[in-house]
């Protein structure tokens, strides 16, 4: 089960610069606390975490906050226009041909309402035509419904699954759905995942099985 913004692709990169642009706009500081807070979270949440870091939240109404986050994925969807095979992770490709060629079922497991249009815009349909619909969930990330229901769509108990994410939401997310976890990122800010690699290029079935909880 991957997730999509940090995985397979770094599209994350154009997340943060999009709500950067909401945050200057409405005069709130960036950090990097606050980019690791937002970092797998979906659009609302992310608005909230942004306005709660200058104690702003109850400041907005929730038609204007709706406009807010619909402005960021206006600016969102104008860099997505440019996305295409060439913004794939380092070693993804070559892990996702070796998944296929060992029989492994593979689903998108992504808090993103674009995760589809990405998918098809990086060209890897034929890889993952599972994508869990948002629509069918109650709870986005940390809460494990997104994970959970893609077992479910693989048709497999959680415990033989394996969740792959950068965020520590998705961390959160994929163990309390029962799913061995793997973390793509710094070790520290991802020490609740189960594995842990720094970089996508090190994503492969020897590595993992190495590094395999015992
Ligand atoms: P959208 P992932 C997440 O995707 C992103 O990491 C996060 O930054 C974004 O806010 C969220 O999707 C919602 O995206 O605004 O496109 O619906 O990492 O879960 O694949
Ligand atoms: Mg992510």
């Amino acid at each position: 089960m991957f997730d999509l913004n940090g995985i397979i692709t770094d599209s994350w990169a154009y997340h943060s610069q999009s709500w950067r642009q909401i945050a200057d706009q409405l005069g709130i500081e960036w950090s990097a606390e606050l980019e690791e807070a937002i970092k797998g979270r979906d659009r609302i949440d992310s608005l909230d975490a942004i306005l709660d870091s200058a104690g702003k939240r109850g400041q907005y109404t929730r038609q204007q906050k709706e406009a807010l986050a619909n402005q960021k994925n206006d600016i969102y969807q104008t860099m997505l226009d440019k996305m295409n095979p060439s913004d794939i992770l380092p070693g993804i490709l070559a892990f996702l041909d070796d998944l296929t060629r060992h029989g492994y079922k593979m689903i998108i497991a992504s808090a993103s309402a674009n995760a589809p249009k990405e998918i098809r815009k990086l060209k890897l349909e034929n890889y993952f035509p599972l994508i869990v619909d948002l629509k069918t969930i109650k709870h986005n990330k940390p809460a494990p419904d997104v994970f959970a229901k893609a077992a479910e769509m693989l048709h497999l108990p959680p415990e033989a699954c394996v969740g792959i994410d950068d965020g520590i939401v998705g961390i959160k997310s994929i163990n309390a759905a029962g799913i061995v976890s793997i973390g793509v990122g710094d070790p520290q800010i991802l020490h609740e995942a189960a594995i842990n690699f720094e970089r996508t290029d090190q994503l492969t079935l020897a590595n993992i099985r190495q590094a395999w909880p015992k």
